[in-house]
């Protein structure tokens, strides 16, 4: 097949992956956004599964789209495949306020690779919020605090939340014991780090509202909230079934109007909801969960270079480099656009190839 990718240098097609609310349209708007071409935005799917095709010019004038699949969901991997083996260069997007993800967002990008037919194909890894990373570091000992105040009012009022069906509900919900499980205590943190910080909001209306927290959007609390669920009541194997199908989504699971039973219908195997006695929840724990098990370090970015390197011979993949940014600061999206910059000259480097290299490599790693 007769490779045509040399006639220019900044056209050709970027994948970008990444779990749910890891960035990946935010950052590729804000990039768009820079240039002096007006942004283009076409959207494939609503729901669970987006596709987005978002232009970026550079110096010459010439656009390169990206292409943004989303949905971890095992469902999805044949789209995921066929998007791959179209795209000349792979972002990985990486949450840098919830670290466990990393590896849901390592193994899109691996699923994806074992179908590349490309060797030193370009990959990249952007660890995103930066910014949301330092304020949270500084504030978590008040994220805990506001936690544990909200776990001991759960205690005596109803926990109220808004389930998103075809119209939003208030809904209430009582703690029956000292035992929390996951979905209700996903919910008191939400509500919890809502109450502290936002004002004005509005029930099923995102845009409404303040961000008393710069950085810390609705949608970056409830990420934030579910990650640090998920440490808190250390869900094992099978229960991972369902939790990876929440990923998928921004709403909490009682705002999705569901429930672990329900979900159990469906996923037979993963048992019992994880659950958490509350009286193990104290500030410090909580402090240290988010301190240790959630904001990325520096040392973390380290690890994860050198893991994606060493994936490389299995995968393809070429590593062009790594930043870690914010994308509301110039400085972060200079340094995305420059890394992009870097994968199309990279591009040129990667050779098509025969073979196709069908197992994980992540199973082989992790
Ligand atoms: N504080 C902060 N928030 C970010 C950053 N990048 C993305 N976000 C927020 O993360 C949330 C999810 O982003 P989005 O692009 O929709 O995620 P996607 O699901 O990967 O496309 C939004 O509220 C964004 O504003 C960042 O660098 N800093
Ligand atoms: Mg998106």
């Amino acid at each position: 097949m007769s490779d045509t990718r040399e006639e220019s240098i900044n056209a050709g097609r970027l994948l970008v992956v990444g779990t749910q609310a890891g960035g990946k349209t935010a950052l590729v708007t804000k990039l768009a956004a820079r240039t002096d071409q007006s942004m283009s935005y076409e959207e494939d799917f609503g729901g669970t599964i987006e596709t987005e095709y978002l232009r970026l010019s550079f110096d010459e004038g010439r656009f390169f789209s990206l292409l943004l699949p989303v949905g971890g969901q095992q469902k999805w991997q044949k789209l995921r495949e066929r998007f791959g083996s179209t795209a000349e260069g792979m972002i990985i997007i990486l949450d840098s306020c919830t670290k466990k993800f990393w590896l849901n967002s390592l193994s899109q990008a691996s699923s994806i690779s074992s179908f590349l037919p490309y060797d030193n194909y370009p990959i990249a890894a952007v660890i995103t919020k930066r910014d949301l990373n330092e304020i949270i570091r500084k504030e978590a000992e008040n994220f805990a605090q506001a936690i544990v105040d909200g776990l001991k009012e759960a205690k005596t009022s109803p926990i109220v939340y808004y389930s998103r069906g075809f119209r939003i509900t208030e809904r209430k919900i009582h703690l029956l014991s000292n035992v929390i499980p996951f979905t209700t205590l996903e919910q008191v943190i939400i509500n919890s780090l809502e109450s502290k910080y936002f004002t004005g909001l509005v029930p099923g209306n995102a845009r409404q509202g303040k961000v008393l927290l710069p950085g810390f959007s609705l949608v970056n609390c409830r990420i934030f909230s579910r990650a640090l669920t998920q440490e808190l009541t250390k869900p094992k194997g099978d229960q991972m079934q369902i939790l990876s199908l929440l990923n998928d989504m921004r709403p909490s699971m009682l705002e999705l109007d569901t429930n672990w039973v329900d979900l159990l219908q469906k996923y037979p195997k993963a048992g019992a909801e994880p659950q958490v006695n509350m009286d193990d929840l104290t500030v410090d724990v909580i402090k240290d969960t988010i301190l240790n098990n959630l904001l990325a370090s520096e040392a973390d970015i380290t690890d994860l270079v050198s893991e994606l390197k060493k994936l490389s011979p299995k995968t393809g993949w070429k590593v062009s480099g790594h930043e870690h940014i914010s994308i509301f600061e110039d400085e972060g999206l200079e340094y995305a656009a420059a890394l992009i910059r870097k994968m199309m000259v990279d591009v040129k480097e990667s050779e098509r190839v025969d073979k196709f290299n069908l197992f994980n490599p992540i199973e082989q790693l992790f």
